[in-house]
């Protein structure tokens, strides 16, 4: 196992359309098994294959309070979805410290393989209906913060470039 380097906003690459998977083999389930890993590291509710850089339909999420509960989901599609929008405040490890609301479907019906390459269908609500979505959305090239208006995102494009700029100034003073 090993921990996977995330993305961060504004960085182009977080723009790629991914892929379908064509077969769930070792080096997907290695992607899935690191990515979970990452996501455990940094705290975090999911996690897309786009934000570590592999543009691949995959997904790691979990949502539970007790952080046991890992779901695998490879080539998912949002098969049902409720008229029902839900406004939820959302964060990104992508976009570091940075939350606002974004408005959503309240239930999503998904349907994905899992690592064991069988076929999973399941109706998310709560956080999970907003995670999957958003990180549906990753998948596609699309970041949270697109659903902002354009003067808070570019607000968010100048903090995270500044605060990459310092963390790289630091890490720079470390090594000298
Ligand atoms: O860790 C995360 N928390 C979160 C909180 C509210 C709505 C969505 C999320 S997803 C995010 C992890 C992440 O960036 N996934 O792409
Ligand atoms: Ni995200």
């Amino acid at each position: 196992m090993a921990l996977l380097n995330i993305l961060r906003y504004p960085d182009p690459r977080l723009h790629t359309v991914a892929k379908a998977v064509a077969v769930v083999d070792e080096r997907i389930r290695r992607l899935v098994d690191d990515m979970l890993e990452t996501m455990y590291a940094a705290d975090g509710v999911g996690l897309a294959a786009t934000q570590v850089d592999v543009h691949e339909r995959v997904i790691v999420m979990d949502t539970s309070t007790e952080r046991d509960s890992p779901r695998v989901l490879i080539n998912p599609e949002i098969v049902a979805r409720s008229t029902e929008l839900a406004l939820a405040e959302e964060g990104c490890l992508s976009v570091p410290q940075i939350y606002d609301k974004v408005e959503r479907h309240a239930r999503v019906t998904v349907r994905a393989l899992g690592r064991d390459d069988t076929v999973q269908e399941f109706e998310a609500e709560g956080l999970a209906a907003v995670c999957v979505q958003h990180e549906m959305d990753h998948l596609v090239g699309k970041v949270f913060v697109e659903y902002l208006s354009p003067l808070k995102r570019e607000r968010i494009r100048t903090k995270m470039l500044k605060k990459t700029r310092d963390e790289q100034q630091q890490q720079r003073r470390a090594a000298a």
